[in-house]
């Protein structure tokens, strides 16, 4: 009886809770997608004058509920002096969104170089991973395919994961759902791996 109530007490009251690190060069776009995503799927939340915000020197964290999941995102600054402190987040993680700056042609290599670094983490082996294509609403940005060309190379790198490569664009809002459900699916998938923390509605 006891288990069966227990049980019920967890159905009705507690989240599955994850954790997914946005990261990428610094301009790319993540504290604008961080925003759009929180817009998105808080139905309360006002959200922030996208014009406001300014470039991340610590963190930015958010959190989303999807159902019974509840996703917390951290947010990191992505100055290379910052870079060096994504790894501490790594065995924590549940998810990784990784996002490009697509009218940056100048930084894709620079891009690619730490999304390397990243992806060959002994800490996220196995840890789904979204690779965004960002800002493709401005004129003569590099197409998906363009991006996709880049990173294709050291696909080896990655392991056994999920992983996509999508267009988006943050500002607009234009891909954020789709990509959100997709990678709760993935981290659903990969929770026997990773499992989440149990936590109780407040
Ligand atoms: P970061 O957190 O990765 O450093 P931000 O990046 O979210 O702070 O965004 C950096 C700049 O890129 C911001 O412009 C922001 O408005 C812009 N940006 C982000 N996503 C998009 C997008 O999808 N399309 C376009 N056109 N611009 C985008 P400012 O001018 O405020 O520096
Ligand atoms: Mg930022």
């Amino acid at each position: 009886m006891y288990t069966l109530l227990s049980g019920l007490w967890k159905y009705l009251f507690q989240k599955e809770e994850y954790f997914v690190l946005i990261l990428g060069l610094d301009n790319a776009g993540k504290t604008t997608y961080l925003e759009q995503t929180k817009t998105k799927f808080n139905k309360n939340y006002q959200g922030m004058n996208f014009s406001k915000i300014t470039s991340t020197v610590g963190l930015n964290i958010g959190k989303i509920d999807i159902g019974r999941v509840r996703l917390n995102f951290w947010d990191l600054g992505g100055q290379e002096e910052l870079q060096s402190l994504w790894d501490k987040y790594y065995a924590e993680s549940h998810a990784v969104i990784y996002i490009v700056d697509s009218s940056d042609r100048e930084r894709i290599d620079e891009s690619k170089t730490a999304f390397d670094d990243m992806i060959k983490n002994q800490y996220l082996s196995g840890v789904p991973v979204m690779l965004l294509a960002n800002k493709q609403d401005l004129e003569g940005c590099m197409k998906v395919s363009d991006v996709k060309t880049v990173f294709d190379p050291n696909i080896d790198l990655v392991g056994h994961r999920d992983i996509q490569l999508a267009g988006v664009s943050a500002l607009k809002g234009d891909g954020v759902d789709e990509g959100i459900r997709w990678l709760v699916d993935c981290i659903k998938r990969n929770s026997i791996e990773r499992p989440p923390t149990q936590k109780e509605i407040t």
